[in-house]
């Protein structure tokens, strides 16, 4: 759903609830100064008449009631976060402080603001793009600095700056065909073919790059998937729960305890790391520990990582035999075979696994979950595995699947314009996938939109951003 962004005058608390030293209450819309300057008091002149970004120190009055001492700052339009007139008052942090001052703004006039309408606010009022304001909760959520440094580049306008030079190539391309289309009764062609399949695979390698910059961007931001994987009562659950420093899942000596996967993120030498603990595998008539097993499988496959977990006592029959259904999925990802209870093997049986499934698996490593032996080593093979290679901070990394999704299809309809110019097809068809691909490119800016995309992703902003 859109707001009407000049109708009403929005308050909300702009830092985190609870008790804390200071609170900010962030005041938009057409009458936020005259709102404001009816709940504060300066000790010498009209508040409303502040100039811009100047804090100023004065009593915050409910009624004849001194509530709080509290500072506040005008940020007049179009100067502002959101482009209209924008009050913040710093109070001090009390929750009481916090309710009874934005009730008493609600009484003057304002209504609560929606999560992130004040960044919908900015962007409809021309502050910043959708995929800027889309950076904004992405530099909020970020918890690594590869995320920070992606979603700050992208909030002031890199990834914008990108699209923009793609939009300009492709109006180029499209007035070169179109303007031949006018004249097409005189039969003339003013466009180099050569130099426009130049142009057009020049377009279509700079989307390539965005599209498969996602493949690392998305990992940047929701972690590194790792699945842990092996039979039951392994101890997947009890290294989960290590990993994560957090007891998430259940552990027990029970064979088939997890049925379901469990997973988190944790961040281990600055990776982020998604760490997913599965139902152990094994032959079972329970349907739902069957239903289980199958989403393990699935989840080897969306993986990025394999920890394989083995009991060190195992037989080696038995893990050869599991070999054959585990490493069909792990293809192409980093298998890493952990054998764990080290703590009650035998002398020989880590010397004994030592070499086994070498050839198709040479990571390894031998733990023990419960004693907490050798997990140092387990977390460098992991950093190492999900060492990401380092971007130019120039570089742009797409980390959003609405942006990817776009891309996509801008990446389709201009492999339609590369492969109509090969053969020659009418110079009609070729502007309408490049108008095609431009639309798509919009999508992620924003120029074109739906209230439903809109509701989307501003819906899922905290309030008070
Ligand atoms: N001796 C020893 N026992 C361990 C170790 N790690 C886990 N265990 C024990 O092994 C049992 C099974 O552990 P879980 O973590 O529940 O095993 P799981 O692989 O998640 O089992 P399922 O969920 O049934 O597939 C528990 O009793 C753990 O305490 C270890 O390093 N050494
Ligand atoms: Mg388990």
């Amino acid at each position: 759903m859109i707001y009407n962004s000049n109708e009403d005058t929005v308050a909300a608390l702009a830092t985190a609830g609870g008790t804390g030293a200071i609170a900010c209450i962030r005041v938009s819309g057409r009458e936020s100064v005259e709102i404001v300057s009816r709940i504060f008091f300066l000790r010498k002149g009209n508040f409303s008449e502040s100039a811009s970004g100047r804090m100023r120190m004065g009593s915050i009055m409910s009624g004849n009631e001194l509530l709080d001492e509290a500072l506040a700052v005008i940020f007049r339009s179009p100067g502002s976060y959101t482009g209209e007139d924008v009050v913040e008052i710093s109070c001090h942090g009390s929750q009481y402080i916090v309710r009874k001052i934005l009730s008493l703004l609600i009484e003057n006039g304002c209504r609560l603001a929606r999560p992130g309408e004040y960044t919908q606010r900015a962007f409809l009022n021309g502050k910043m793009d959708l995929s800027q304001a889309e950076a904004v909760a992405d530099l909020i959520a970020s918890s690594s600095a590869s995320a920070h440094r992606i979603a700050l580049n992208q909030m002031r306008g890199g990834f914008s700056n990108k699209l923009r030079e793609l939009r300009t190539e492709l109006l180029d391309f499209v007035s070169l065909i179109e303007l031949e289309l006018d004249f097409s009764e005189e039969d003339v062609e003013f466009a180099d073919r050569n130099k426009l399949s130049g142009l057009v695979s020049h377009i279509a390698g700079t989307i390539d790059r965005l599209v498969e910059s996602f493949e690392a961007g998305n990992a940047i931001k929701n972690g590194i998937p790792v699945a842990i994987v092996g039979e039951t009562n392994t101890g997947k659950s009890t290294l989960l729960n290590l990993l994560l420093h957090d007891e998430k899942a259940i552990v027990s000596e029970i064979h088939g305890t997890t049925r379901d996967a469990i997973e988190d993120c944790i961040s281990i030498g600055g990776i982020l790391f998604r760490f997913i603990d599965t139902a152990g595998i094994r032959e079972t008539r329970d349907a739902v520990e069957t239903v289980g097993i199958e989403r393990t499988f699935r989840k080897i496959g969306e993986a990025d990582i394999v920890l394989w977990l083995v009991d060190v006592n195992s037989e080696n029959a038995r893990i050869e035999e599991l070999a054959k259904k585990i490493l069909p999925p792990s293809a192409g990802k980093k298998l890493i075979l952990v054998f764990n209870k080290l703590d009650c093997a035998e002398p020989d049986d880590a010397v004994q696994k030592e070499h086994l499934l070498a050839d198709s698996i040479p990571d390894r490593l031998f733990i023990s979950a419960r004693h907490k032996i050798n997990i140092d080593r387990l977390e460098n093979a992991l950093v190492e595995a999900g060492y990401l290679p380092e971007t130019d901070s120039q570089d742009v990394t797409v980390t959003n699947v609405r942006h990817f999704e776009a891309l996509k299809n801008a990446r389709q309809a201009i492999l339609r314009v590369e492969n109509g110019l090969a053969q020659n097809i009418p110079g009609e068809l070729l502007s309408r996938d490049i108008r095609e691909c431009m639309g798509f490119l919009g999508e992620i800016t924003g120029e074109i939109s739906t209230d439903e995309i809109l509701g989307n992703i501003f819906g899922k902003f905290c309030i008070g951003k």
